[in-house]
């Protein structure tokens, strides 16, 4: 069994969205391990987001992350990195399937919905850092 690290990130928070988005990954049959709504600060977000460090976009991607509540969740399932990126689609939602939550839900590429983790390793090191006791 697989787990993936799952953000339904601040935009998608406001907009009311969190339980469609928490209901697709159960429909497509990835269950629920662990879930908690939380505001990052900027440490943890830096953390999450280390590997875009000095990326144009990463001080854009830290205030958008930390701006406001998000929902942290971990899912199990086989293929569980894969089956939930399927889910949510592709990072430019413009180019995300119709279908796919960034398809259905979003423009913009810096307010794409949700985070999942995108190998079992990155799955790992994200989940110990929302859920330590994990
Ligand atoms: P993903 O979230 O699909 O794994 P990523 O890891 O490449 O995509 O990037 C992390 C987030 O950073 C992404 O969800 C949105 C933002 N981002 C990526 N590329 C961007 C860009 N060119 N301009 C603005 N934000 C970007
Ligand atoms: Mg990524």
């Amino acid at each position: 069994m697989d787990r993936t690290l799952i953000l339904v990130k601040p935009d998608a928070f406001k907009r009311g969205l969190t339980g469609e988005i928490i209901a697709r990954f159960e429909r497509k049959g990835l269950r629920l391990v662990a879930l908690e709504q939380r505001t990052l600060d900027e440490a943890i977000a830096r953390q999450h987001y280390a590997e875009h460090e000095g990326k144009p976009f990463f001080g854009e991607l830290v205030e958008f992350i930390t701006s406001g509540p998000l929902v942290a969740l971990v899912l199990e399932g086989q293929d569980a990195v894969k089956a939930a990126r399927q889910v949510i689609g592709a990072t430019n939602p413009l180019e995300a399937a119709t279908g796919s939550i960034r398809g259905d839900f979003a423009i913009e590429v810096g307010q794409n919905m949700v985070h999942g983790s995108d190998s079992p390793e990155s799955a790992e090191r994200e989940a110990k850092l929302f859920f330590p006791n994990l």
